[in-house]
């Protein structure tokens, strides 16, 4: 991953240019730092590497935080009062910042910049005096941030993921790499190109839904790819690692469901995100009920008939919602080709397809609210490409389900996720973990209307 095509991409002019808020760190509850950003705030003063102080040495200064914009705070330096000329944004995540007291207990310089030095001559009154009262970063600050920065999964660890060329079964593969809890995984039998590249792999963060310990798939009732023993990886530094299984623990636990007396049946209908086509809730079927509260669900009208489209929900998921749901929060329902928004109804689909609607209370309705409102900028996984970590937009916010629209993008990728996936992060979150982060594409931004045209039209490969 490398860090290219992000180099011209800077968050703070761009949330300014915009006049944009960042969501901040605290909406994101697997983000690391979550719950230390609680106390993170506004007119916080901070120690930072001191960049204007023309020594060769390094040197610090006491700087305040004006604004956040997710892992990136403005910074002013104690000396320049009201002049905002010197404003620098920064990342907490990966700056020089400490809390007050720092350079004291580790003996580091406190310098003012040059272009303040003129104007003061009693530095330790004026300073004093600044920062009476003052409040700055927790002490434990860095050391939970490295605790943040640990991942159960390492190279060689094997899992069992979504086959990214068949949805509906799932496929045995390596970690390759870890970034942020993300992982980059690599089919066993993926294959390798003439120069040795990898022929297929997959990227998902540790706590998706879409990756499981070995034997998952046995063991609920998924479809499994048995790995083609015929395909030699052994020239690939990543299988050179002693392998090593995962196990349930390294992964999120997911919400206890119980299948006893009334449960999904096969042939019930709802609404269902579409897996291939995120912006789309549909009308859709459970198809298969398997173990430990997963379903294998299909979109109705469009199915290819051999099953090789249904994909598997867990019954807990907030992509799957009782029919009617769209209508109540005003959202356009995608239906099966032939039907027409006017007129369709859910009963009368019902009756014309002899079939029940799931019982409403089946679908998991724990919300207790979230941050996220619409026009906050965030990074957020293209899902479609996830590999891709791009800049994004709250465009609509319905109950935990969000719209995210990604910048300079047409609509067509919009995606609805949910408040707490785990593929949504704040700003500066890349720039943090060292992901490389897909900045909006184009001639940024798009507010002439003219110039909607050179927004990306391409369509999906897959
Ligand atoms: N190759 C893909 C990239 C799309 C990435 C969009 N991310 C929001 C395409 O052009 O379809």
């Amino acid at each position: 991953v490398g860090q290219d095509a992000s180099a011209g991409f800077d968050w703070g002019s761009y949330l300014e240019k915009h006049g944009s808020l960042a969501a901040p760190v605290s909406c994101f509850h697997h983000a690391p730092l979550c719950v230390q950003w609680e106390d993170i705030e506004v007119g916080l003063q901070v120690e930072v590497l001191n960049t204007h102080a023309g020594l060769p040495t390094k040197v610090y200064w006491i700087a305040a935080i004006l604004q956040l914009a997710g892992y990136k705070a403005l910074l002013r330096y104690e000396g320049f009062e009201e002049d905002d000329s010197h404003d620098f944004w920064c990342n907490l995540g990966t700056a020089e910042v400490h809390p007050i007291g720092w350079c004291a207990v580790n003996s580091k310089l406190l310098v003012p910049p040059q272009a303040v030095h003129k104007c003061k001559t009693d530095w330790k009154s004026y300073l004093m005096k600044r920062l009476v009262g003052a409040f700055t970063l927790p002490v434990d600050f860095h050391v939970k941030m490295a605790d943040s920065l640990k991942y159960p999964f390492r190279q060689g660890v094997r899992v069992e993921v979504v086959d990214r060329s068949l949805v509906s079964r799932t496929r045995r593969a390596v970690v390759d790499t870890v970034i942020g809890g993300r992982l980059r995984l690599i089919y066993e039998d993926a294959g390798l190109g003439p120069s040795g590249e990898v022929l297929s792999d997959f990227w998902c963060h540790m706590w998706s839904p879409l990756v499981h310990p070995i034997n998952w798939s046995s063991r609920v009732g998924h479809l499994i790819k048995e790995t083609d023993k015929s395909v030699d990886m052994s020239s690939h530094p990543t299988f050179h690692k002693v392998f090593c299984d995962s196990v349930p623990r390294q992964f999120k636990k997911l919400r206890t469901v119980y299948m006893e007396g009334v449960f999904f049946e096969e042939g019930m209908k709802l609404e269902a995100i579409d897996p291939l086509n995120l912006g789309n809730i549909c009308v859709a079927s459970v198809r298969k009920v398997l173990l430990d509260g997963y379903l294998m669900v299909s979109i109705d009208g469009v199915e290819i008939g051999d099953g090789s489209d249904w994909f598997c929900y867990h019954a807990s998921s907030h992509a799957i919602l009782p029919t009617g749901y769209c209508q109540s929060n005003d959202i356009a329902l995608t239906l099966p080709p032939g039907y027409d928004q006017a007129t369709f109804t859910w009963p009368k689909y019902l009756e014309e397809t002899a079939s029940v609607a799931a019982p409403r209370r089946l679908f998991n309705t724990d919300y207790t609210g979230h941050g996220f409102a619409p026009g906050m900028k965030l990074e957020a996984v293209d899902l479609m490409e996830p590999r891709l970590v791009c800049v994004a937009t709250v465009q609509r916010s319905v109950g935990r389900l969000l719209l995210l629209h990604f910048d300079g993008w047409e609509a067509e990728f919009d995606q609805w996720v949910d408040c707490q996936s785990p593929d949504i992060y704040p700003v500066g979150w890349c720039e943090f973990t060292g992901y490389q982060l897909q900045p909006p594409i184009g001639p940024e931004p798009l507010d002439e209307p003219n110039q909607n045209k050179k927004a990306m039209s391409k369509k999906r490969r897959r």
